[in-house]
């Protein structure tokens, strides 16, 4: 390190933070069944008390979004489209608010919730407000019909731009929403909720119902609901699968990932090596599209690996306030056990474990960006989703090997190829059985591309076009 960095951190005195927030019902902030704490996870400090939805709560939320579907289906689709422009642009007007808040709560870096997040969110909505008075349009029948009250369930590594990808289609196509946060995030979509007010979106189109797992099931099993979304691990989403089966509701899932990054000999290697950084230790590795299995050709290894560990020497992690982090928190205790559970397995199945010197801060969840070599297709670090910022490396000699590796999982959300030959990177591109393949990047996000998985990974699609179909009787 050339020299060291002042502190920058972003102030928190942009957040208005209330002692207590209520579920959002019908347009009211109202008590739940019981309460619980959300934490920052970079210092355990509590940030806020929540309200738990028990059944009763979900079962009045699915109520007020269904007396709501009448009149907000009924609307003139161009009045549709205004809402969500409005709740668009006071997404980009609060959007340092929203970021500070995101980054407290996740524990992600400022740098990601302020550049990355927040816009993307507001984008999604954008995105979707251009569609409502085009639906006809899309390609899917000349007059398709919204399906009624959509119930919708997300996980906490980006907690509002989940929201945006879930909320942003089904109002546009004119559906109503109960929506479901993470246990462990639920401050920006409480804070959304109040940019629903702000927009004076009709009370009952959008309800925030907050809790842990059993409300998230008490909401995808109620049977007021006709179309389940939901974003989350396999596991739950196999149990979701069951739970409909045999219901007329129309299910979307979003599961895990182990994605293969693949970087040929003839890769433009400076960008291939920000590319595995940026696909494996962005959002600390919360990313169910992360490139977590990084297939190296033998040619390259040597130059790739040491290229990548000098870049890591330079990563910076610690507050996630800091505008000059790199690398924030993990979200919570429970995940961080997950992430040295199977880190412990890779050193006990024989792979190298290696992190650059980084010193970790006392309190709050913290795991250095780590990568293990020696890493064979048998070992659980290379087929198991760790969530977390750890990298297993593995190589391959031809592009043949390349793709039986890559395609060697359960999984099949994402996968990269970095070389500079197109013909190459496409012949790689039309044998990965993967919902998304970037070629000489990872990561990139844009509302007009749809995205979604292969086999465990789950089944329909978000965004783009293809993201109107599932919120629409076609
Ligand atoms: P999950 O444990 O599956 O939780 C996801 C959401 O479902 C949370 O809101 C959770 O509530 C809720 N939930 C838990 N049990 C439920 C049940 N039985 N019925 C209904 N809802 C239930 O996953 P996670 O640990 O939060 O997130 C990590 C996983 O999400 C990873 O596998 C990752 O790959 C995947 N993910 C996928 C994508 C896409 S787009 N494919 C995007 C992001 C994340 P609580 O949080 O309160 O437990």
């Amino acid at each position: 390190m050339p020299f060291e960095y002042a502190p920058a951190p972003e102030s928190r005195a942009v957040v208005d933070l209330r002692p207590s927030y209520g579920l959002f019902v019908d347009g009211e902030f109202t008590a739940g069944s019981g309460t619980f704490t959300t934490v920052n996870p970079a210092t355990e400090e509590v940030l806020a008390e929540v309200a738990e939805a028990g059944p009763a709560d979900v079962d009045r939320a699915v109520a007020a979004a269904r007396r709501a579907f009448g009149p907000w289906s009924a609307l003139p689709a161009r009045e549709r489209g205004k809402y969500l422009f409005r709740i668009a642009r006071i997404l980009q007007e609060r959007s340092r608010e929203l970021a500070v808040l995101e980054s407290l709560d996740n524990g992600k870096p400022i740098r990601e919730s302020r550049d990355v997040d927040i816009p993307l969110a507001a984008a999604y909505f954008f995105y979707y407000a251009g569609w409502a008075d085009k639906l006809g349009y899309a390609g899917l029948g000349p007059d398709p019909r919204p399906l009624g009250v959509a119930g919708q369930v997300i996980p906490w590594n980006f907690p509002l731009l989940m929201l945006s990808w879930k909320i942003a289609p089904a109002l546009a196509t004119g559906n109503t929403v109960v929506l479901k946060p993470a246990e462990t995030t639920p401050l920006t979509a409480l804070l959304f909720a109040e940019i629903c007010r702000q927009a004076d979106l009709p009370p009952g189109v959008v309800n925030i119902v907050t809790g842990a797992g059993a409300t998230g099931q008490a909401l995808v099993s109620h049977p007021g609901i006709d179309k389940i979304a939901f974003t989350g691990s396999t596991e739950v989403g196999k149990q979701i699968a069951r739970s409909v089966a045999g219901t007329s509701k129309k299910v979307t899932l979003e599961l895990g990932g182990k994605a293969a990054n693949i970087v040929f000999d003839d890769a433009p290697m400076d960008q291939a090596v920000e590319g595995i950084v940026n696909g494996i230790f962005f959002n600390q590795g919360h990313v169910c599209c992360a490139g977590s299995r990084l297939l190296v050709q033998e040619s390259a290894y040597d130059e790739v690996l040491e290229r990548l560990k000098r870049r890591l020497g330079t990563l910076r992690l610690g507050d996630p306030l800091d505008k000059n982090t790199d690398v924030g928190a993990i979200n919570s205790a429970a995940q961080l056990d997950r992430i040295r559970e199977l880190s412990d397995a890779g050193d006990a199945e024989g792979a190298e474990r290696w992190s650059p010197p980084c010193a970790l801060p006392d309190r709050g969840f913290w795991f250095p960006p780590t990568v293990f070599t020696g890493v064979t297709q048998a070992h659980r670090i290379a087929r198991e989703e760790v969530f977390g910022p750890v990298l297993s490396v593995l190589t391959f000699r031809t592009p043949a090997e390349a793709v039986e590796k890559a395609n060697n999982t359960p999984y099949g959300l994402s996968a990269g190829v970095w070389s500079d030959k197109g013909s190459r990177a496409l012949w790689t591109a039309s044998k990965l059985r993967a919902g998304v393949v970037w070629q000489n990047t990872f990561n990139r996000f844009d509302p007009a591309s749809p995205f979604g998985g292969f086999k465990e990974s789950g089944y329909g699609r978000e965004g783009g076009r293809h993201g109107l179909e599932a919120y629409l009787d076609v």
